[in-house]
């Protein structure tokens, strides 16, 4: 199928509403699932976006929308990031040219969009929870509409889920889990649950061996073997029956009804598969085994590289200039400074919640597999398991985004801080990303800085990043977190020798008189660069690198409130609410309590203010959160003019 080709889409245009739906055949519907194919990969390749996810999900989505009825049946999409088919399908086809763009169709679930998405979504294994609580809402306010909860192998490593399925299974609600299975979290599936439905899997191939034996020993004369090959057929017979007959044992026990395996790509077979337990009384689950990027070559056969792809990357344009190298971020220097560090320190082990692939450290774990943990979509896991390692005497780095640690608030608190544990945490996409409000890397410097015993930092650039790490290591004060934007790194190439840091000492960018800019992290460089814009319009501000947000460079920052005509100004890519600006009033708050005769400098915050953010590119999300260049130049100008 190519993915240039635009699609000439008869059965699909047909289509305003799942309703539509109902009246095509069977072989109609396998048409139209090519043309939903055709259309994804062309709107996928004009946008970017989660494509082999979205390719192997197709005659599910069919099905569900064919045998059930939206919005009054609801359907719970785990994650989200799957439900491309399920758009088109209720009336958001013409939007997906502005696919993750600001203001255009959203990446994943949304109410908002539509009343055909029951609920949001983003992080994953949270639908069985709903599922359940909808179910429950459902039966007390005497409503029979049918609850479903669509979750992908990979979600189901989470542990939320197996804490719905195991509630779920004890309340008995009429709920049905549709188990779309394909091997595939973004990696490779990991874990005991994955191996035990791969066994499943293998009912396809037991279900053939029984029926070889059953013609064989039709046409075979008993009496003429010999015993001991008559036993060993009774007994291969016996294995295969066992495992046919009861593949789902595991769900069974748990009190959930299991009905399969099914192959999720035969849309008749899997219509059947949810026609039978539609009307079912009790918990049921359905196991669709699917193949992740099904129907676009380059994706089946690399499905990791194709779960999320950046715009236009399938199309072949003959390169008229040599093709740029990629630029390296933060997350590649990041994995790169683990792997030095490595080498000098041979108890340092590095764990990922299954984001191996986006936080660059498949290299590590390449280098130095045993000292590499994917833990599958296991958050909570991750950070006590870090726990137990750093009381044991390792040195544990957790790599994560600083959206999916918000799952591990309690483990952070309770099993490493309150024992001042030296865990490091690599905080990727620490800042504004496209992918929308559930993906958000804002909180994390308000919600760490509130946990005694954590020191939280920023580098400006690859080089401090590095040392960070290396200090932190040589070190060890306890709980420490390092966070990066999802971003090109400042000198990325630099790698210098590793040096150590003293970690409550800011560091003077540029001399200036009368404003201080405090800048956090990435926005020292936005700081920096707005130097000349500011000079044009008479102000030179010193610019200070405040790397460490807890704790703060006290000595220098009384020296600075003590100077009341000057103007403080701080700058971070994160919440203002309890974040680094909110660190550094609070300070002066105290010192005024102290010596409340004292005039200090005042001081402005800049940072993004109460309320969700949504998708669209970093560049414009910093736009729109007023932390862009010429924006920092309008509003420290402003400020440094006005008098207090
Ligand atoms: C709590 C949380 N951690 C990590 C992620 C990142 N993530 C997005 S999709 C995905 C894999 C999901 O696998 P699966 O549910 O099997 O769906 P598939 O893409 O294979 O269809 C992961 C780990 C997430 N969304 N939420």
């Amino acid at each position: 199928m190519s993915a240039i080709t635009e699609a000439r889409n008869s059965f699909l245009d047909s289509i305003i509403s799942p309703a539509d739906l109902k009246r095509l055949s069977h072989e109609e519907l396998n048409r139209l699932a090519h043309e939903l194919r055709q259309e994804t990969i062309s709107a996928v390749n004009k946008t970017g976006g989660h494509l082999a996810s979205n390719l192997g999900i197709v005659e599910i989505t069919l099905a569900l929308h064919y045998v059930f009825n939206t919005p009054e049946d609801t359907i719970l999409w785990d994650v989200g990031h799957q439900a491309y088919i399920h758009k088109m399908l209720t009336g958001r086809r013409k939007q997906f040219s502005g696919l993750r763009q600001y203001k255009g169709l959203s990446g994943f679930i949304n109410p908002l969009e539509s009343n055909h998405d029951a609920f949001i979504a983003g992080h994953s294994s949270t639908s069985i929870s709903l599922a359940v609580g909808m179910a429950i809402a459902r039966d007390r306010l005497n409503r029979d509409n049918k609850v479903i909860a669509l979750i992908g192998d990979g979600g189901l490593t989470g542990g939320m889920a197996l804490e719905a399925i195991n509630h779920l299974g004890h309340i008995q609600k009429n709920v049905i889990i549709v188990l779309n299975d394909n091997e595939m979290s973004i990696s490779e599936n990991l874990g005991g649950f994955s191996q035990y439905m791969k066994r499943i899997k293998e009912t396809f191939f037991y279900k053939d061996i029984k029926k070889k034996i059953d013609e064989i020993e039709l046409k075979l004369d008993d009496s003429h073997l010999n015993p001991r090959l008559l036993s060993m057929i009774a007994s291969v017979k016996r294995q295969a029956k066992e495992r046919v007959s009861s593949p789902g044992i595991v769900f069974e026990k748990l009190g959930i009804n299991y009905t399969g395996p099914v192959d999720g790509h035969d849309v008749a077979a899997t219509i059947e598969a949810f026609d039978s337990v539609k009307d079912r009384a009790g918990p049921q689950l359905v196991h669709l085994i699917t193949q992740k990027g099904k129907g676009y070559k380059p994706a089946e056969e690399d499905a990791i590289k194709y779960h999320g792809i950046s715009a236009f990357s399938l199309e072949k344009v003959e390169p008229v200039l040599p093709a740029k190298p990629k630029a390296k971020t933060y997350s590649h220097a990041f994995t790169e400074a683990l792997i030095d560090l490595a080498e000098i320190e041979p108890n340092m082990v590095a764990i990922t919640p299954a984001t191996a692939e986006g936080s660059g450290l498949v290299k590590f774990g390449k280098a130095y597999p045993d000292r590499f943990f994917d833990v599958a979509i296991c958050e909570q896991h991750a950070v006590t398991m870090a726990a137990g390692m750093a009381k044991a005497g390792l040195k544990p780095v957790v790599s994560i985004y600083s959206t999916f640690l918000q799952r591990a608030m309690d483990q952070i608190i309770h099993d490493v801080s309150i024992l001042n544990l030296p865990v490091i945490f690599g905080i990727d996409r620490g800042g504004l990303v496209q992918d929308g409000e559930t993906h958000q890397g804002v909180f994390d410097i308000s919600y760490l800085r509130a946990i005694p015993n954590f020191t939280v930092l920023a580098p400006r650039d690859t080089r401090e990043l590095r040392n960070m790490l290396y200090t932190a290591l040589k070190n060890p004060r306890g709980p420490l977190a390092v966070r990066f934007p999802r971003d090109k790194a400042i000198n990325a190439d630099q790698k210098n020798p590793f040096e150590l840091m003293e970690f409550g000492k800011w560091e003077t960018m540029s001399e200036g008189e009368n404003v201080i800019l405090l800048a956090y992290g990435s926005m020292v460089k936005i700081a920096c660069d707005a130097l000349p814009g500011l000079k044009d319009k008479g102000i030179v501000p010193k610019v200070i690198n405040a790397r460490s947000c807890k704790p703060l460079d006290e000595e220098l920052l009384d020296r600075l409130l003590k100077e009341p005509e000057l103007r403080i100004i701080t700058l971070e890519e994160g919440y203002k609410a309890g974040g680094f600006g909110s660190a550094v009033l609070e300070h002066a708050s105290q010192l005024k309590f102290a010596h409340p005769e004292r005039s200090l400098a005042p001081v402005a915050c800049l940072g993004i203010d109460d309320h969700f953010v949504e998708h669209g590119d970093r560049r414009t999300l910093l736009d729109l959160n007023q932390l862009n260049t010429k924006q920092v130049v309008e509003q420290v100008s402003r400020y440094a003019k006005s008098t207090v």
